[in-house]
């Protein structure tokens, strides 16, 4: 079996961004900066087989590619306890369509419909249930995070194998977007 997600690797310097912001942080494991990504499909185990057939479908999507820009912190709780917080995406009307395609795709390819609202985060840090009062002063100082729009050329299909120094991912397939000549 391999537990697979679609995602969108993000650029040396995005993430050199990003993990500027990752100190200060009690009870938080960090995200390392080679880890980061934009999950736009959970998509979790499959047989080998099946995960080259998803990749061959995934390979037949045509989107344009487009620009993304990240500012401020966001974070995801139960009952007021933070799991983890999360650089916010700014609003990109390409991110969006190309979501939606890759959901279909994996839909009609056979998997169950994802549920959830898309929230597209980029994880900076998991928690253990840290009440929110407690981080505060830390999602105060690193909401001016700001990492000015960057292009996205591809998307792709990665493995995750869970050990016990965290999540290993590995690239199994990349997917170009369309670039217009401006
Ligand atoms: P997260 O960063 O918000 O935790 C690889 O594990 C990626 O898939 C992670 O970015 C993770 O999102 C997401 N992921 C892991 N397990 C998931 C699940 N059960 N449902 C949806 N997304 C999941």
């Amino acid at each position: 079996m391999m537990r697979l997600f679609v995602a969108l690797p993000l650029p040396v310097d995005a993430r050199a961004q990003l993990s500027a912001v990752q100190s200060g942080l009690v009870g938080g494991r960090w995200i390392d900066p080679q880890n980061m990504h934009l999950t736009l499909r959970f998509i979790g185990d499959v047989p080998e087989p099946d995960a080259r057939d998803l990749s061959l479908a995934l390979s037949e999507i045509h989107a344009p590619a487009f620009d993304l820009s990240l500012s401020g912190i966001g974070h995801f709780d139960r009952r007021g306890n933070v799991h983890s917080v999360w650089a916010r995406v700014g609003k990109c009307d390409g991110l969006t369509h190309l979501q939606a395609k890759i959901e279909s795709v994996v839909v009609r390819a056979g998997y169950a419909p994802e549920q959830r609202k898309f929230t597209p985060h980029i994880t900076l840090a998991r928690l253990k249930d840290t009440p929110l009062e407690r981080i505060g002063p830390w999602l105060e100082d690193a909401g001016v995070l700001s990492v000015p729009p960057f292009p996205v050329p591809e998307f792709a299909l990665f493995q995750s194998q869970l050990g016990h120094g965290g999540a290993k991912y590995t690239e199994l397939a990349a997917y170009l977007l369309i670039k217009f000549a401006e």
